[in-house]
């Protein structure tokens, strides 16, 4: 039987995708279950209200959100759950993800949004926090994390071995 989906990732548009699917590749190395969604705080917001509203009772644990422009689709969604809510902003043509990034990240006081980096690397780095707030309660996802981390030292050393800086050395 397919496991419940812990995280849902949701995002404005499907124009979205192509960003968001980046946290989608995380969860799916982790095989950790999640669901994406396409939601608008703008075009569809009765729809978002109602996915907000009963998302804890339907076992999500994390809900991540992308959206551009004037990207409201995080901060609407954290004020109707008490589930932690990552926000990620997606570059615009018009001002290069600015825009999404403040509308995110400017919360006003008792609504928090965790807001990552612009754009792809964002939604990796929104994927990963998620696990590492699942990880609380979960043994096995907390030593996938340890081997993450390990893996990235591991990259760095080998760069730092295989540099060639022409000095000599
Ligand atoms: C936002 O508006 C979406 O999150 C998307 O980033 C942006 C543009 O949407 P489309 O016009 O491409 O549907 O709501």
């Amino acid at each position: 039987m397919a496991k419940r989906p812990l995280v849902a990732i949701i995002m404005g548009s499907d124009s979205d995708l192509p960003v968001m699917s980046e946290a989608a590749k995380v969860f799916d190395e982790h095989k950790v279950p999640y669901e994406v969604k396409i939601l608008s705080a703008h075009r569809s917001p009765e729809d978002t209200a109602k996915f907000a509203a009963s998302a804890r009772a339907k076992g999500y644990r994390v809900i991540i959100a992308g959206a551009g422009g004037a990207a409201h689709l995080a901060g609407v969604v954290a004020s109707l759950t008490t589930l932690p809510v990552i926000g990620v902003p997606m570059e615009t043509k018009e001002l290069k993800g600015i825009d999404s990034l403040f509308s995110i990240v400017q919360m006003p006081s008792g609504i928090p949004v965790a807001c990552v980096t612009i754009g792809k690397t964002g939604a990796r780095n929104a994927a990963i926090l998620a696990m590492q707030i699942l990880s609380l309660g979960d043994k096995k996802l907390e030593k996938g994390l340890a081997r993450f981390k390990a893996a990235l030292a591991e990259g760095v050393r080998r760069k730092n071995r295989d540099l060639k800086c022409g000095c000599g050395h």
